[in-house]
């Protein structure tokens, strides 16, 4: 049967002959990130010039939004009009990015995918093309094709608001940086021991009293619902799906803060003196009392109060609020480092959230712990510290999410000199961030196990843009591309080259870098 593939055109009227060399001449050496599947060069090169006119022959609002997107990329640092205009034009076979002289073809067979092909052009034209101000110059893009999918589904990154809170305008920087990259998801850590981040009404004190404070004692913050759901449609319109976390039944004491009936009993925590804090018959002071605000970085000293009425109406009342103004599949459970729950009783804990979960038509995501619960098949669980978790999942028929902390935790610093971090897994350069598979990293365990990569974000460490983009810069680019291309020929050694020629694009998108000594950066 044949089906007709929508399309969005680049198209040029007339072509000025133009003697000023393109910096990359030839499709296939233009450095992007991540790097498509096929990549073939062509005869000449497709010029953008005041004459330049989107065409997008499927009249859906969906798909002109796509193209006014890509307008409104060009437009700033052009001064041209890139205007839109609705036309049939024949289409061509596959999936693919066609760049001749005349036209700059985008064939995809769903709007995700044009918007996905468009942060390709971003990267095919030249690096002034991200510069807000208007810059007189020439603007080609090698002719060629690129046909291109993704290796894995899910593709992501974590941003911890609880530890320290992040603005709404931060975490939309926050999506615009990944989608850059296509990455698909963006997972929310929206309450830890620290701090409540997300407005639940009818439990108001969450964010009231919960949220007033952050690591270090600054005032914290969070979202009302209305807040939440502008960062779902800007994250929507970027085709990235948001992964709400709540965290549970441990690292929960803003909560317990909130409303002492949820308290199971805490250890009083000591900076420095709590790891491995042995999971059990610990005395457990304050039960059903509320404990105090938290502002250290301790972890696993407190835990909700399983036997009490109060807690499973607590847990279906944030989990029903939240599921019905979060349009994608998935649900974040957290139940990593509950160390002060018995162990009886975080199993039955697992077991109530995947029921209220699923009964609020979501699909159940946690923490590699919660691989002991009796999870069911289609529950994925996020691999980040032990081997003997990824197994038990996938005994159980589970699909991972890879996050092992020593290769993929974006807040591990990078070296002993890194002015942020944390450093608990490893100390992670650029080449260890990139030189790793998903599929072969933990034994036994194979692609079919997994369902894609997340780059967790913790924020014990960092508290503005500048400090997130360090972290963030330039790991991110090597995460995504993990994600997204094929892993046949993977090596550092050539990626380092790519990646040191997009320092003038982080630099024209004001990004802060850590200027890694291990690339050949270009200026
Ligand atoms: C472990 S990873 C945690 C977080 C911390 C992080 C710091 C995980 C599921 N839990 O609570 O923020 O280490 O690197």
């Amino acid at each position: 049967m044949y089906q007709r593939i929508p399309t969005i055109l680049l198209f040029t009227l007339f072509l000025f002959s133009c003697d000023k060399k393109n910096k990359y001449s030839e499709l296939s050496v233009v450095p992007i990130i991540p790097q498509p599947a096929y990549v073939e060069s062509g005869r000449g090169v497709f010029e953008l010039t005041k004459n330049s006119i989107i065409y997008v022959d499927t009249a859906t609002p969906e798909w002109l939004s796509i193209a006014e997107a890509l307008a409104e990329k060009i437009r700033p640092s052009t001064g041209f009009a890139m205007n839109i205009s609705v036309a049939q034009q024949p289409t061509l076979p596959g999936i693919r990015l066609d760049i001749t002289e005349k036209f700059v073809t985008v064939s995809a067979n769903t709007a995700q995918g044009a918007f996905r092909a468009i942060q390709t052009i971003r990267q095919l034209l030249p690096t002034s093309i991200e510069l807000t101000s208007r810059q007189d110059m020439s603007w080609k893009i090698p002719a060629g094709v690129i046909r291109d999918f993704p290796s894995y589904a899910y593709r992501g990154a974590m941003l911890d608001v609880a530890r320290h809170f992040f603005s709404v305008n931060e975490v939309k920087r926050f999506i615009d940086l990944i989608s850059l990259y296509k990455m698909n998801y963006l997972h929310l850590h929206l309450s830890d021991d620290q701090g409540w981040r997300i407005e639940i009404k009818s439990w108001p004190n969450l964010t009231l009293h919960g949220g007033k404070t952050e690591v270090g004692g600054g005032e914290g913050g969070y979202y009302t619902q209305e807040q939440y759901k502008e960062i779902i449609k800007y994250a929507q319109e970027r085709y990235i799906t948001i992964v709400p976390e709540i965290d549970m039944p441990g690292h929960i004491n803003s909560a317990l803060a909130s409303y002492g009936e949820l308290n199971g009993g805490t250890i009083v925590p000591v900076e420095g003196r709590l790891t491995n804090v042995a999971n059990s018959n610990k005395i457990l002071d304050g039960k059903s009392k509320p404990t105090e605000l938290y502002t250290g970085v301790e972890v696993g000293w407190s835990t909700l109060r399983l036997e009490k009425e109060a807690t499973f109406r607590f847990v279906e009342d944030v989990i029903r609020e939240i599921s019905a103004i979060t349009p994608g599949p998935y649900f974040h459970i957290g139940g990593d480092e509950a160390q002060v729950t018995k162990k009886e009783d975080y199993v039955q804990f697992i077991n109530r959230f995947q029921q209220i979960v699923k009964a609020n038509g979501k699909t159940m995501m946690g923490w590699e712990e919660i691989a002991q619960g009796e999870i069911g098949n289609n529950t994925i669980v996020q691999h980040w510290n032990l081997p003997k978790y990824a197994m038990m999942a996938v005994e159980k028929g589970s699909k991972l999410l890879m996050s092992p902390a020593k290769k993929a935790y974006l807040d591990m610093s990078y070296d002993s000199t890194s002015s942020f971090g944390l450093h608990w897994a490893a100390f992670i350069e650029v080449d260890s961030a990139y030189s790793w598979n998903p599929a072969t990293y933990v034994d036994g365990i194979s692609k079919e196990n997994i369902i894609g990569i997340e780059a967790p974000l913790w924020s014990e460490t960092i508290s503005n843009m500048d400090e997130v983009e360090y972290l963030l810069f330039p790991r991110l680019p090597g995460y995504a591309e993990i994600g997204w291309s094929q892993e046949t020929g993977r090596n550092w050694e050539e990626y380092k080259v790519r990646l040191g020629k997009h320092a003038p694009r982080f630099k024209a998108m004001n990004i802060d870098f850590y200027r890694s000594k291990l690339v050949p950066w270009t200026n």
